[in-house]
């Protein structure tokens, strides 16, 4: 399979939130329409529809079969986010049609924010600020953090390209590293156990750092919880379907656990008031990677993987399910 490379326009579709780089990426061998929603798709002139050939997906917005199914001449959708769990890539493997995602770009900002949020829920950052704003530390000292760095050995759940990032770190902090994932990931020298519940009965605290989607749904349960332990600690930089939400809640409240730091929620933007009120938890509204410059090199590599594609050549970042062929 391969674009036809021609002097003839390119219909492309841009779907989701207007971005600067996406808007201004493309030469004017291009015609953009802009769509902000699923909703709004309806708007779409019937001929256009037909017309679009490519669409770059400017959020994680879904992109399921009852959106591709619109675009019969759709060849390639280029998405934000190294994750695409909100892409149906199954139907766009079957229809021919390539996914990129926007993998590497991202991986030591994730990494960074990563060890930050560990750090903080430890040594109990979002406390202590509070202390000093509402002056209670002219009455006297911050208490002394249960947790620490120091005396942790650590359990990565997903040891891909920001799992490696993070034990690159968890390394510089002379803290002991080991992982999970299916298979032993190559050329990583950390401990690899294929057994979940065996490595958090090894370690204490876990990062949890896999793709979503069905084959990691709430892996994260209350087996693996009670195996952590109370001295446990969970960060969840991965999505929130991977960890069980109202088990992690119920171990956070008994104490089978001591504290969680969260960047992703099953119902995100929603998060459970259960959580909100607890002292041994931080959370994030998914800030992985969301700074300026590492979300412009995000949203660059949707326009380059799509001006490639259209110029003959592979896309530089496909996802495994929907291998190129033929270029
Ligand atoms: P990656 O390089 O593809 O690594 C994924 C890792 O997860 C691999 O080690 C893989 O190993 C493991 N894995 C996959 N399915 C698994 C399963 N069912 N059970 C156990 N391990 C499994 O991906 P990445 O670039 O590191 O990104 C990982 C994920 O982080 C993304 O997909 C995204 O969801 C999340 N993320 C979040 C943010 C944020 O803002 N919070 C930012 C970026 C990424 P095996 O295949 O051998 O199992
Ligand atoms: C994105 C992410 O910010 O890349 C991913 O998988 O989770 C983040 O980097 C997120 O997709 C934005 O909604």
């Amino acid at each position: 399979m391969a674009s036809t490379v021609s002097s003839e326009k390119i219909d492309l579709l841009l779907y989701g939130p207007s971005k600067r780089i996406v808007d201004e990426g493309f030469s004017d061998q291009f015609v953009l329409h802009k769509v902000e929603s699923f909703a709004d798709l309806d708007t779409l002139d019937a001929g256009v529809a037909g017309k679009i050939r490519g669409v770059a997906i400017t959020d994680s917005i879904p992109a399921g079969a009852p959106m591709q199914s619109r675009f019969p001449k759709l060849e390639i959708m280029a998405s934000f986010g190294v994750g695409y769990d909100h892409v149906d890539s199954t139907y766009a493997r079957e229809h021919g049609i390539v996914v990129t995602n926007t993998p590497d770009v991202l991986t030591e900002e994730v990494a960074d924010t990563t060890l930050g949020l560990l750090i903080a829920t430890l040594r109990e950052f979002v406390k202590a600020d509070k202390y000093v704003r509402s002056g209670l530390w002219l009455g006297g000292k911050f208490p002394l953090s249960v947790g620490s760095l120091r005396d942790r050995k650590v359990g990565i759940v997903g040891m891909g390209r920001i799992g490696q990032a993070i034990g690159r770190r968890l390394d510089a902090s002379l803290v002991p590293v080991v992982y999970h994932s299916r298979n032993p990931a190559a050329g990583v020298k950390y401990k690899h156990y294929p057994d979940l519940i065996e490595m958090a009965k090894a370690v204490d605290t876990l990062i949890v750092i896999v793709p979503g989607g069905a084959s990691t749904l709430k892996m994260i349960n209350a087996d693996v919880l009670k195996a952590l332990g109370p001295r446990g600690v969970i960060v969840n930089v991965a999505r929130g379907s991977v960890v069980d939400e109202p088990a992690l809640i119920a171990a956070l409240k008994s104490g089978a656990i001591l504290a969680a730091g969260l960047d992703v929620f099953a119902d995100e933007p929603k998060v459970p008031d259960e959580l909100k009120t607890m002292q041994n938890v931080i959370l994030l509204p998914h800030i992985g990677s969301a700074s300026v410059y590492t979300r412009n090199a995000m949203d660059q590599l949707i326009v380059d993987n799509l001006i490639d594609w259209f110029a003959g050549k592979p896309p530089l970042t496909p996802i495994p399910e929907t291998p190129v062929k033929g270029r």
